[in-house]
């Protein structure tokens, strides 16, 4: 646990009691502080005071009295599409607003850090797609080079949770718009930014401001080291406006769309081999074809950004690409869970939205495609012209007939995982891949993606 610094013997108001806030509650209190609790769920108060936690109604008038600053979990609207009616209160009260991101940045650094050979680092990962898996490479890479790493953050363990960094050590955070969004300190020594695709929406008022969110993670505080995905506008944008000129190697360019060979420092993969450049030479290069944790374009940009971000840290390139070879990859992303008959089966429940669903049909030839769920902002146009790869999509869903309806492919109205397995299972012939990739939120169905990602496993499994 880190410790929360800065607030001893004041009271520090906490929203929201799931993974984060419960681990915020504890730090603060380690660090001396009362947290004040609140989540307005019953059962998630009572398991707080269950562990000894204060609970408080903070919606109640006079609540932010003596109260040094408010946190809120990423989960909690505190601006769009309205404010949480306590996030509302702190600000009437002129009470801050800050997240656990900030309180962690505010509390990593300690006095032992003078006597260390080497400061820990953090590197923190935003972007819309392939964030948790670029995370999760950079700490796999980092491990297996015998360097001491610890991951957390959006990928599923609250900042706070986590040791304090040892001489050398290394902490990959996995941060969403939400989080950076709120936090009032933001300073990684190095930062990745993924890509841009709609996502969250509803959240920050738009694409701009879902942009805005993330630049954040650039702008406060400035790491030492931004690697940029820059395939889209923003990224692009976003690289040049934080480089002084095009040979600026503070700056790491990466790329799966084209060749990069600037006079900065950049990471490119194209046609399944990553290169690296620097000063206009080469530095690098692996072949990412092989590598069974990492099928696709979208995986081959994970890999540019996990090893600009490792290289930005020392590692040689060899050591990066045996790590890349033992990369297990994570559940529910490009997840193969079985293979029969010469058919393959994925789990990419992730794909949540549009632009992920896209990347992940785009590794494959020949997919027979379960897709649907709960249709997010923008629409489905996108998904028009996945022909060249859909041999047939099987949609699932409450609202699986209107979703279908959207698609170009020829497309079966299956509504439930099971139907849908059970029918692409019946199709498929050998060399092709059953892919659960919904482009859609699985809130009608399942109450996260996980459980959705495990139900398409359990069903073909009980198939084989
Ligand atoms: N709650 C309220 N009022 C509300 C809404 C929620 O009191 O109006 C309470 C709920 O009753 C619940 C708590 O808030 O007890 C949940 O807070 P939360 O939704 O922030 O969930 P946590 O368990 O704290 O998990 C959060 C992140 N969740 C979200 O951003 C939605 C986790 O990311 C993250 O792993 C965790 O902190 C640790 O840092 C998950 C996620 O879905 C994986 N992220 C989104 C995504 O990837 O798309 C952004």
């Amino acid at each position: 646990m880190i410790p929360v610094k800065g607030f001893s013997g004041k009271k520090v108001a906490v929203l929201g009691l799931g993974r984060s806030g419960l681990a915020t509650a504890r730090a603060l209190q380690a660090g001396g502080a009362q947290p004040v609790c609140w989540d307005d769920n019953p059962a998630a108060r009572e398991a707080a005071e269950g562990e000894g936690l204060v609970c408080s109604d903070l919606r109640r008038h006079g609540a932010f009295e003596n109260i040094a600053t408010l946190i809120v979990s990423p989960g909690i609207p505190h601006l769009y599409p309205t404010p949480n009616p306590v996030v509302a209160a702190a600000t009437d009260a002129g009470v801050p607003v800050d997240n656990d991101i900030g309180l962690f940045f505010r509390s990593f650094a300690g006095p032992e850090w003078h006597n260390y050979d080497t400061p820990p680092r953090v590197i923190a990962v935003t972007g819309s797609n392939g964030k948790s898996t670029s995370a999760a490479l950079i700490h796999h890479i980092l491990t297996e080079a015998g360097r001491d790493s610890q991951l957390a953050g959006n990928i599923g363990r609250g900042v706070l949770d986590i040791d304090p960094g040892g001489d050398g050590s290394v902490v990959v955070l996995e941060l969403s718009s939400y989080q950076t969004e709120l936090a009032r300190a933001l300073t990684p020594d190095v930062a990745v930014f993924t890509n841009l695709s709609p996502d969250h929406l509803d959240r920050h008022g738009g694409k701009g401001g879902y942009f805005a969110a993330k630049r954040r993670l650039f702008a406060e505080g400035g790491p030492d080291r931004a690697v940029i995905g820059i395939d889209e506008a923003e990224g692009a944008f976003l690289a040049g406006q934080l480089a002084e000129g095009p040979s600026d190697d503070r700056v790491i360019r990466i790329s799966v769309a084209r060749k990069l060979t600037g006079p900065g420092w950049q990471v490119f993969a194209r046609k399944g081999y990553l290169s690296e450049y620097r000063k206009g030479r080469q530095t690098g290069s692996i072949d990412l074809r092989d590598i069974k944790g990492l099928p696709g374009a979208h995986n081959h940009q994970n890999a540019c950004a996990a090893y600009a971000a490792c290289r930005s840290l020392g590692l040689a390139p060899r050591v990066i690409e045996d790590a890349l070879h033992s990369f297990p990859g994570l559940p529910h992303r490009s997840q193969i869970i079985a293979e029969a008959d010469g058919v393959t089966f994925v789990n990419d429940s992730k794909a949540t939205n549009v632009d992920s669903a896209l990347k992940a049909l785009s590794a494959f030839k020949k997919v027979r495609w379960i897709c649907g769920g709960l249709e997010k902002e923008g629409g489905l146009e996108a998904l028009n012209g996945v022909e060249g790869h859909v041999i047939k999509a099987y949609v699932i869903g409450r609202e699986a007939a209107g979703f279908a309806m959207q698609l170009t492919a020829d497309a079966q109205v299956c509504t439930t995982m099971a139907a849908a397995v059970e029918q692409a299972m019946a199709d498929a012939q050998p060399g092709e891949v059953v892919l659960l990739a919904p482009a859609a939120a699985s809130f009608d169905q399942y109450d996260n993606f996980e459980q959705r990602g495990d139900d398409f496993t359990a069903e073909v499994k009980k198939r084989l």
